[in-house]
């Protein structure tokens, strides 16, 4: 290798990377720009989250189970890192092409902006203005690539024409691989080479600058308009008017590392589709109740509260839960009876589907003899105590016992109407799930750990089961497959939650399996027949294995 080629390659090296951060500043200056527009369209219209969104709901059914069974709850935050390296990538990419073929480069930029407003007008609760902070960022990445190819070109037009040694430039090197001032002044670039990188440098600095302000003020200002925080801090609940039935001695079953019969809201489980909290301050949302009914009713959160509130422990869990999973948890819902509101709106005996629709444009589809046959179907909007925690629905939510959250629980709800399930499929009902998402019975062993170590003797296996409206009527559990022992279950609060259970055993050193097994209240035995959670829920016995230790 001569020195010549040497240079050469250092200079394409550069050159290369020069490029990929002009892109990359491009792109990050579009977002920032995206981010300020969206403190007026709203959190969610931001491009990044526009098209994660967009991702979520194109995503095959597979690909969504295997995201919430790998990254659980921190699922969100992986997709959008993934959104975001994609993005660093093809602006990195772009920017290197953009200096010698400015057209092609830029095609990946406003495909980027193309990409972001068709991600954000196809969302289910679209207003025409969404577009905008995708737009901007498209049409501003490219302002600013302009911007900086411009300058970076210029710099190294002067250091072809008269800075470069003769002996510098090998045949290969055509203007298009001009050698390039930032290449460095060791090799012997003149000093016009330094003002052209300074340029370029100045340039890059102003771009990230403002874009860095751009990006602050428009994180501010999204926090502004996010006023849902105050507003539930403002929600005075009243007192039930229907309070909870009083809790049966030893409806708790007190082992250490067992889930408690009521699960805090800070640890209860969350599911759902949005990248962005929807933000409907108690004042400003309206419950509209229509479809087929004779009157249909519209409800201000005031009118909810003047109703008389039902307060009703319920049990609910998802059903993209595995076996032993952890989406499931128990709450003192205060709310009021979703069947009261539909017959007073008089809803049609032809109707068997309820299409609830949240604010963010979810839609779930529940079975309307769910609603209607008596069981405590609530549209809450407490929980344990407090107005609904915002991640769980605030300031309104639905919760219907017997029936998997994805056909029941519609959380920010803000329409309801009453239909039937061979004329509207909701979101996942498209997604090809069940329609109905009835819970199957399941039981899961919380004590001992996984893999945990424990000393021989006596040990204590403890957990939860549930299936919901229908209760629990036995738990089983055995060791290494041998004989099944009852556990001691606490006592039934009712059929609509789950029941803590224990049992011990005595056991040998080495490692010792044990298994877990439910019947409901009609005295149906959980199923040992394992499925995956698509497209109805997951079946199977839960199992755990530990060291025990001499
Ligand atoms: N608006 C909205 N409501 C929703 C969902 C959603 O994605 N969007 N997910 C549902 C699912 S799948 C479940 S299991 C429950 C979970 O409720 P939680 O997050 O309060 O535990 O909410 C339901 N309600
Ligand atoms: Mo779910």
């Amino acid at each position: 290798m001569t020195t010549n080629d040497r240079k050469h390659g250092t200079r394409r090296g550069a050159r290369i990377l020069i490029g990929a951060i002009v892109g990359v500043i491009a792109a990050g200056s579009g977002l920032a720009l995206g981010e300020l527009a969206a403190a007026v369209t709203g959190p969610a219209t931001s491009p990044v989250l526009s098209v994660g969104s967009a991702a979520i709901d194109l995503a095959p059914t597979p690909v969504k189970e295997f995201a919430i069974r790998t990254f659980g709850t921190a699922d969100k935050l992986v997709l959008i890192s993934g959104v975001l390296a994609v993005l660093v990538v093809l602006s990195a990419l772009g920017g290197i092409l953009v200096r010698t073929r400015f057209a092609t480069g830029a095609a990946i930029f406003i495909s980027f902006g193309v990409l972001g407003v068709l991600a954000a007008v196809t969302r289910a609760s679209a207003q025409p203005t969404d577009s905008m902070p995708s737009a901007l960022a498209g049409v501003a990445a490219l302002g600013v690539l302009y911007l900086l190819v411009r300058v970076w070109r210029k710099g190294e037009e002067p250091a072809m024409a008269e800075g470069v040694a003769p002996g510098d430039v090998t045949p290969a090197d055509t203007p298009d691989a001009a050698p390039d001032s930032v290449a460095g002044t060791t090799e012997g670039t003149t000093e016009r080479g330094t003002p052209s990188r300074r340029g370029l440098l100045i340039a890059s600095a102003a771009s990230v600058a403002v874009a860095a302000v751009a990006a602050t003020a428009g994180r501010l200002l999204q926090a502004v308009r996010r006023d849902v925080a105050e507003s539930r801090a403002a929600v005075r609940l009243p007192k039930p008017a229907d309070p909870a039935p009083e809790l049966p001695a030893g409806y708790r079953t007190k082992v250490s590392g067992i889930s408690p019969y009521f699960t805090p809201n800070k640890d209860f489980y969350r599911v759902d589709t949005v990248l962005s909290l929807p933000s409907v301050p108690a004042e400003e949302w309206t419950l509209r109740i229509g479809g087929d009914v004779k009157r249909p009713i519209e409800l201000s959160f005031r009118d909810l509260l003047d109703r008389g509130l039902t307060e009703r422990d319920l049990t609910l869990s998802c059903v993209s839960n595995e076996v032993g999973g952890p989406y499931v948890g128990t709450a003192r819902w205060l709310g009021i009876p979703l069947g009261d509101l539909l017959r007073e709106a008089g809803v049609s005996s032809s109707s068997d589907q309820l299409l609830s629709r949240s604010e963010d444009g979810m839609t779930i589809g529940t079975p309307m003899e769910g609603v209607l046959d008596g069981r405590d179907a609530l549209l809450a909007v407490g929980m344990n105590g407090e107005p609904l925690p915002v991640n769980h629905g605030f300031p309104a939510r639905m919760i219907v016992p017997g029936f998997y959250g994805y056909t029941s629980a519609t959380k920010w709800v803000v329409e309801l109407t009453a239909t039937r399930f061979d004329e509207v499929q909701a979101y996942w009902t498209q997604r090809d799930w069940d329609p109905r998402g009835v819970v199957k019975t399941a039981s899961r062993i919380d004590v001992p750990r996984p893999f945990e170590r424990v000393s021989q003797g006596e040990i204590t296996v403890a957990g939860v089961a549930w299936a919901q409206h229908r209760g629990i009527s036995a738990v089983q559990v055995r060791m290494d497959g041998g004989p099944w022992q009852d556990a001691e279950l606490s006592t039934q609060v009712s059929a609509d939650t789950w029941r803590q259970w224990r049992t011990t055993f005595s056991a040998r050193p080495g490692t010792r399996r044990f298994e877990v097994r439910a019947a409901d209240g009609n005295g149906d035995p959980q199923t040992e027949k394992r499925t995956r959670p698509f497209p109805d829920g997951a079946s199977g016995w839960h199992s755990v294995a530990v060291t025990v230790t001499p």
